[in-house]
């Protein structure tokens, strides 16, 4: 995926800072919508317009003004009758669909960073859909790997004042921690319904949560208890703001934690991400110069007098730009471990030295260098 250089460029030259991207997951029905449409009212109420992406293909509704959204781009009902699904299929597929455009979208991203300072992502309801697809991945990284981009997990408050199901929706909320390794804030949603402090007690207070499952007597709540061990240094580096989406309060709060959120992605993800988008280009560019290498092994002696094939400062190709037109990658690869090598390069390189054949060589050789070089 193409990741714009231009956010970490910016900054350095002084630039508009790359916008913070806020991507919102959490259960269905915990509030992620009505989270999403609040933050993008209290932003514009403080002259900081966000901007904003739906990424839900099948909600009916957005409430909120979205500079994208993926209903645009796939129909999520045509996705289910074309391809037989029922609805998560259908979803799954459809974010899929999007996913392959995702580069699209960073462009955008990128050019609103001079009005923007944050960009909200709301995600589809069912929680898996995205934390545990490709396509959610793909979504992640190709954010992370560019902008400053912070997990925010709502939780609906309300429905977790159960000792079970609250660590229930921590231990979730800790494997998505570990999936993204991004920096990541517990939003405890509907405090209208239910102060959250009842929470915040049970999770710096490992007694406090024992009181609190001993009136539970069911094999579950013995689980839980050693769960609860496993989950303290979870706890103790845990960023947890108390919000109530439907009255607005809790905002302040919440954007004290997603400047220490930014700073910690600069801090500790940034160099991590550039770490990794380093070996993975030098990775493919070590993979183009096999390629390049077995390439010219099959194309023998066909006569390439562009004058620049051989020098030491040859750039290195991109066997994927011919293939092309000419057949796709897996079949180069079968060509070159087999077909080929059985051939009298003496007897074919006759049919092969047809003019029009080498100047498609030609040109195609021209592309690349200007391309390489420029
Ligand atoms: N009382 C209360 N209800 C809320 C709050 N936030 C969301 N809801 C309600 O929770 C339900 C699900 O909200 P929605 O934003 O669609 O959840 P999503 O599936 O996570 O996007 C809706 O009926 C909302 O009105 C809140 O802060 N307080
Ligand atoms: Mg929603």
């Amino acid at each position: 995926m193409a990741a714009p250089a231009a956010a970490t460029e910016s900054q350095a030259s002084g630039g508009p800072r790359p916008p913070a991207c806020l991507l919102v997951l959490g259960m269905a029905g915990s509030g992620k919508t009505t989270f999403v449409q609040r933050l993008t009212g209290y932003l514009h109420s403080q002259g900081c317009p966000p901007y904003v992406i739906n990424l839900d293909p099948a909600v009916h509704e957005v409430p909120f003004p979205a500079n994208i959204d993926i209903r645009d781009t796939v129909k999520y009902k045509e996705v289910m009758k074309q391809y037989g699904l029922g609805p998560n299929g259908g979803i799954v597929t459809s974010l899929n669909l999007f996913a392959t455009r995702f580069d699209q979208v960073m462009k955008f991203i990128e050019k609103a960073q001079n009005t923007s300072k944050y960009v909200l992502i709301d995600t589809p309801g069912q929680i898996e859909v995205f934390t545990w697809s490709a396509s959610g991945t793909i979504i992640t990284e190709a954010l992370a790997s560019s902008f400053p981009t912070i997990v925010i997990y709502v939780m609906d408050t309300s429905r977790s004042t159960n000792p079970v199901t609250f660590m229930s929706n921590m231990l979730y909320a800790c494997s998505i921690l570990y999936k993204t390794k991004l920096p990541f804030i517990v939003v405890m949603n509907k405090t209208d319904i239910i102060d959250h402090s009842f929470a915040v007690e049970w999770m710096q207070d490992f007694e406090a949560f024992q009181d609190a499952l001993n009136q539970e007597t069911t094999y579950v709540s013995n689980l839980t208890r050693s769960m609860s061990l496993v989950l303290d240094e979870f706890y103790s580096s845990l960023r947890v703001v108390g919000v109530s989406a439907v009255l607005g309060t809790g905002l302040d709060e919440l954007f004290v934690q997603v400047a220490s959120a930014t700073e910690e992605y600069e801090r500790e993800y940034r160099p991590e991400y550039e770490r990794l988008k380093k070996s993975l280009a030098s990775a493919q560019s070590q993979q183009q110069k096999e390629q390049l290498e077995r390439l010219q092994k099959d194309m023998g002696s066909v006569a390439l007098d562009t004058g620049t094939a051989t020098g030491s400062s040859s750039p290195v190709l991109d066997p994927a730009d011919l293939i092309l037109t000419r057949g796709t990658l897996d079949e180069e690869d079968e060509e070159a471990d087999s077909d080929t090598d059985d051939i009298d390069h003496r007897v074919t390189e006759e049919s092969r030295e047809e003019p029009a054949f080498q100047n498609f060589m030609q040109e195609s050789m021209a592309q690349y260098w200007k391309k390489n070089n420029k």
